[in-house]
């Protein structure tokens, strides 16, 4: 009954008009097929002596009857049953919808035919294995090309570990996979299960989003990203650490910015070796080295330790320490992942350092059940050395963990900041990108100010980049603006959130910089802005235009003053600048002192 029907679509294909999609005689302009793979959990049981369990052959039978899930007129009128098989259903005919429009997806509101594949038996989905997955894997794998998308019914239970499997499992996933289920069976009155049902086929059949999903109480999330923090709620999951993919409310609104984006030209595989010798630890204060050790014997091969706040262990612990050093040293792969709900490791205490010193590899913001499933899918592959392992563990695969970018924060000369490009260039999530784009943006900003470029600095602006970041120096774009005396580039700068107190290395204002290159413009530009010197600068300038006057340079003294420096300010030897003229004979620095002092006093100031 999954057999694709060809036919149907043949005889239907004389039917030419897209204006016509929504008479029933001719169906075959806007539909969408969703595979829905049901594997059992609340939504489909019902209750057998007190206690709840699966409820096989009921589900299609039951959905059939309910409007809001089947139009059977649609069905029979298009003969729907003859080619898609007695397991299909079809949505009704939705309002249209803007959203798909706007994203040019669909410019007809799609027809969702979908087809129940009921699995035998059907499982609370506490009773799921690594071979469960296996074989969700498979059947979307065997099925792929004639699906638009699918839609995994399961428990709440372990929904989030299968959806965690199944993000690595699937391979180069190029369509929707949404994992869904409820918390109330479909049956009852007060559910939650239609709702679910509904939204996760709505998405599934008309957004092409490549990611392994899970929709529950009108949010899709990033499969991997998910944990069920609530048994008694409708809203049973949460993703701590990312924000949904999409939210139904009065619209379906797609989070495109951070929908995973397909990075390869590989075809789509399902890998369902897994292996099982993989393990979750939980610290807790007082556990005992026989523990951890009686844990980490083998077979085991990979193990998540779950660890205090941002990825801290007992630093006073040697025995403890010993055992897990002792089982890195012998192949085992451990992964630091926090025990709190969010937030990411770290290694800013020396109690997480000890963790590193002991061969484990940092986990980043990852979620237990998705370390737990990625070490069980890395681990199974045959091909990669210890060292290659390890190495795809500590990197982002499916968006499962923003990657560290720390590199990418120093320097371009740091050879992991050009790996992290490298790699996001194929393999790119919104976080990741905007890591990359907030450590290439100081130096291409100063590069743009250098020569001048604001088309360059609007681009950089338009892709959300911070213009007032400093480079590796703490020089801003307004610095070298100021230096080069590129006045419409200081302005357009100062226009979009730069700010003239920046200092770099050096204690440096722009305004400094702006008086060292004698950028007269810059200078009562920044002035105007705001800008200052110092009282410590002010003192010192006193010394600076001495001896600029000693030297005759008048354009000098110019820039001191309108810069506002006190031209009365004594250099280090208590003589003004006007008094050494006057001392060396310079009457014509006198004279071009008394009317800059004069100028000055009228119109205040500032110039
Ligand atoms: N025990 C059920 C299961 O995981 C819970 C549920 O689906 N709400 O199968």
């Amino acid at each position: 009954s999954l057999q694709l029907h060809p036919g149907r679509r043949r005889k239907l294909s004389s039917c030419n008009s897209i204006e016509n999609a929504d008479l029933i005689t001719s169906p075959c302009a806007a539909e969408a097929r969703v595979l829905v793979i049901n594997t059992g959990g609340t939504i489909g049981m019902t209750l057998h002596d007190d206690v709840l369990a699966p409820q096989a052959n009921a589900f299609v039978k039951s959905l059939r009857k309910l409007p809001i899930v089947h139009d059977e007129t649609y069905a029979q009128q298009t003969r729907m049953y003859e080619y898609y098989g007695s397991d299909t259903l079809v949505l009704p005919k939705p309002a249209p919808h803007p959203d798909l429009q706007f994203h040019g997806l669909s410019k007809q509101n799609k027809r969702i035919v979908y087809t129940i594949l009921e699995y035998n038996p059907l499982l609370d989905s506490s009773n799921m294995t690594t071979d469960d997955w296996g074989r969700i894997g498979k059947d979307i794998e065997r099925n792929y090309e004639s699906y638009d998308g699918f839609v995994i019914l399961h428990g709440t239970d372990t929904m989030a570990y299968t959806a965690s499997a199944l993000s690595f499992m699937c391979e180069h996933l190029g369509k929707p996979i949404i994992l869904t289920g409820s918390q109330v069976p479909i049956y009852e009155m007060r559910n939650d299960g239609r709702d679910n049902l509904l939204g996760a086929l709505l998405i599934a059949g008309q957004f092409v989003i490549p990611e392994v999903c899970l929709y529950f109480y009108n949010k899709l999330y990033r499969g991997n990203r998910v944990t069920k923090v609530d048994a008694g709620s409708f809203n049973a999951f949460s993703s701590p650490n990312l924000p949904p993919l999409a939210t139904a409310e009065v619209d379906i609104a797609i989070n495109w910015d951070t929908v995973w984006r397909a990075n390869t030209t590989a075809k789509f595989q399902v890998k369902t070796e897994l292996n099982r010798n993989v393990g979750l630890l939980r610290l807790f204060p007082g556990i005992t080295a026989s523990t951890v050790k009686a844990f980490l014997q083998p077979p085991m091969e990979g193990v998540v330790l779950e660890t205090y706040g941002s990825g801290n262990a007992p630093d006073n612990r040697p025995d403890l320490l010993e055992q897990l050093k002792k089982a890195t040293d012998a192949g085992v792969i451990i992964i630091n992942c926090t025990q709190c709900l969010r937030g990411s490791v770290s290694t800013s205490y020396a109690t997480g350092k000890v963790l590193i010193e002991a061969g484990l590899i940092a986990g980043g913001d990852m979620t237990p059940e998705a370390a737990l499933s990625k070490l069980s899918y890395v681990l199974a592959k045959k091909e990669l050395d210890l060292e290659a392992k390890k190495k795809m563990m500590a990197e982002n695969l499916r968006g499962e963990m923003i990657a560290d970018l720390a590199g990418a924060k120093l320097c371009l000369s740091d050879s992991r900041f050009i790996q992290v490009i490298a790699k996001s260039l194929s393999v790119s999530c919104k976080e990741e990108l905007e890591a990359i784009r907030d450590a290439l943006t100081p130096t291409l900003a100063c590069a743009a100010a250098k020569i001048g470029d604001i088309e360059a600095l609007k681009a950089l602006k338009e892709m959300g980049s911070n213009l007032c970041l400093g480079d590796y120096d703490g020089r801003t774009p307004l610095h070298v603006a100021a230096c080069e005396g590129h006045l419409k580039m200081v302005q357009y700068l100062l226009s979009h959130g730069a700010s003239v107190h920046a200092k770099d290395r050096y204690g440096d204002t722009p305004l400094c910089n702006a008086v060292r290159f004698r950028r007269k413009e810059v200078v009562k530009l920044l002035r105007k802005t705001g800008a200052h010197f110092s009282r410590h600068e002010l003192e010192e300038a006193g010394t600076e235009m001495c001896s600029l006057a000693a030297n005759g340079d008048m354009d000098g003294l110019e820039i001191w003053s309108l810069a506002g420096a006190d031209l009365n300010q004594p250099g280090y030897d208590g003589q003004t600048a006007i008094q050494v003229a006057q001392a060396i004979g310079k009457k014509d620095v006198v004279a071009f002192l008394l009317r800059l002092m004069s100028k000055k006093s009228k119109s205040g100031v500032i110039q």
